[in-house]
Formats: C-alpha cells, structure tokens, sequence
C-alpha cells in the first residue's frame, strides 16, 4: 500500500516499505501562546520560521493548524498554506475542523496534500469526503464519531476505520489515499491509553492493509519528562506499522532514524549515519 503526497515539486510516498515519513507538527497554536496571538494578528511570520526551522529539523511533510478562537480559519488558513508553500518545498497536512476553512486553502494548495481530517461523525463524512474526492487529496480518518472517542475499546475504534474506508470507497476515493490515525490520548488520564490505540492500529493495519498516521505526542499531556515517553511510545507505535507520525522533528528525528534502521527500514543505515555526521558537523561548526 502506497500513499503520495506532493508539493509543485516535490513527491513523498508513505509506506510500509518506505522510511518513516515525519510530520512536523509545530505550526499549531494549541499550547504555544506567542504564536496563537500572531495568529490573532493575522501575522505568519513565526508560522513561516517554524516551516523552514521543521524542514531543516527533517520534517518531510508540515502539517499546518491556525486554529485559535477568534481568528478567521476561512481567511487565514489559504493565508498560511501560501506562506509555507512560499518558504519550504515539502508537501503540506492542512488541518482544520472547519470545512470552510479547508476548501479554502484547498483551492490554493499546489499538489496533492492531506486533509486533516474527516472522523467517522456523519457530518464530517457528509461534508469532508466530497471535498477529497473533488480536490483529489490524500485524508486522514480519525477512529472517533458521534459517540466520541471510544475508550478501552480498539475493536470499536477499528470498526470507526471500517466504516470511513467503506464510505470513501463508495465515493471512489482509493484506499491508498486514507491514512487512519487510530488517536492517542494521554496516559495522565487512562494508563491503558496507549495499549488501547496499539492494539488498534495492529488490527486496522492488517484487517484493512492502510497506512497509519497519529499525534504521538498527545500521549504525554500533562506528564513529566514529555520527550521521553514520546519517543518509546513512538517507537512502539513504529514496530506496530505507524508509517507517518505527526510529531516534533527536532525531537524526535533521531529515534525515528533509529527504529528504522533497528526494523529493517534503512539498509546499511546509510540514513541513520548520515544524520549522525549531519549533527557532528553541525556541532563542531556552532559558535
Ligand atoms: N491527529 C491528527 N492531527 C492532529 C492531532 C492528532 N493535529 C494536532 C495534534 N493532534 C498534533 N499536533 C500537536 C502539536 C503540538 C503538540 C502536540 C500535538 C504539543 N504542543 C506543546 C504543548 O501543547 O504543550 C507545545 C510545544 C511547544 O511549545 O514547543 O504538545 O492527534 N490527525
């Protein structure tokens, strides 16, 4: 199973024969209370320094989130998409609730990107879905619906995946084009959070053979020492068949290279030691 995605000029293909592809994460507000008032300013210039500073971090897709209450998703978010297609060549996750919003910067968006996303609500599938199968994207299906996020239940989040695969193909949007994120919860409130979405995405990948993304990092909310339960719970989720995990790529590119090389996915770790001599390199060069 193979996903593309491309900007004007770039092409990225997701896969489970492919190397991790890393979704940088960090042009989002939620959390960062410089850049929600930017973005309430109608400023982009942090959103175009986080999109160069991700790319060169490694990010090979940016996902782009402008969300913040009181700001004007509609106008800003083709705003911001122009910015970063303007500064960076990698292709784009535009992500929004509103689907208003995403047609928006649909219309501007050069290549094919990802739609983040479409749940399994009726509504979402009703209004996202033709917007996929007119601007012939890539979508993200999240395992939520009308019931919200089942808890303790992978089985259930497995037949939310079902469901969505079911309907676009109905639509005739392939298969190819779905990534399901089966959604991490923190552990700060339910220790068997991560299990539950493990389990989940073992079961999508083989019942319905698509590529996987996830918001790793929601897993750490409100714990300690984030990074690292971050990046053991992502290495796990790689060994499950998490193919694009939406993610800091300063922080975790170097786990990532690593499970990789260690899951047969880097032959000879030509990658994992390049990125090695990237950062002695730019060691020894820093002031
Ligand atoms: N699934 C899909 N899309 C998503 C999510 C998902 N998009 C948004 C989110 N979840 C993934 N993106 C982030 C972005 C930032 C953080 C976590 C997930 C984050 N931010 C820090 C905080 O809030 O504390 C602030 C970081 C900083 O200041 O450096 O943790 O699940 N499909």
């Amino acid at each position: 199973m193979k996903t593309t995605v491309s900007s004007a000029t770039k092409t990225v293909i997701i896969g489970d024969d492919q190397p991790t592809v890393i979704i940088g994460e960090r042009i989002n507000p939620t959390g960062k209370k410089k850049l929600a008032a930017a973005l309430l300013a109608g400023d982009l210039e942090m959103v175009r320094q986080e999109a160069i500073q991700q790319v060169a971090a490694g990010a090979d897709i940016l996902d782009v989130n402008v969300g913040v209450a009181g700001v004007d998703e509609v106008a800003l978010l083709p705003e911001a998409v122009k910015i970063v297609m303007e500064a960076v060549d990698v292709p784009l996750c535009i992500d929004s609730a509103n689907p208003e919003a995403l047609e928006a910067a649909l219309e501007v968006y050069q290549g094919k990107p990802i739609v983040n996303s479409v749940s399994g609500e009726e509504a979402s599938l009703q209004r996202i879905l033709p917007l996929v199968k007119k601007y012939n994207t890539v979508v993200i299906g999240l395992c939520m619906d009308d019931d919200g996020i089942p808890q303790n239940d992978p089985e259930k989040r497995v037949a939310i995946a079902r469901k969505i695969v079911a309907r676009a193909e109905a639509l005739g949007i392939p298969r190819e084009d779905i990534l399901i994120d089966c959604l991490a919860l923190t552990l700060g409130a339910n220790d068997q959070a991560g299990l539950v979405t493990l389990q989940a995405m073992r079961q999508v990948k083989a019942e319905l053979g698509v590529n996987l993304t996830l918001g790793a990092s929601n897993i750490s909310f409100g714990l300690p020492e984030r990074e690292l339960l971050n990046t053991v719970f992502l290495s796990i989720c790689l060994a499950a068949g998490l193919n694009c995990p939406i993610v800091d790529a300063a922080k975790m590119r170097p786990a990532i290279l690593a499970a990789d090389l260690a899951l047969g996915r880097d032959s000879y770790g030509r990658r994992y030691i390049r990125a090695y001599r990237a950062r002695l390199k730019a060691a020894a060069s820093a002031p």
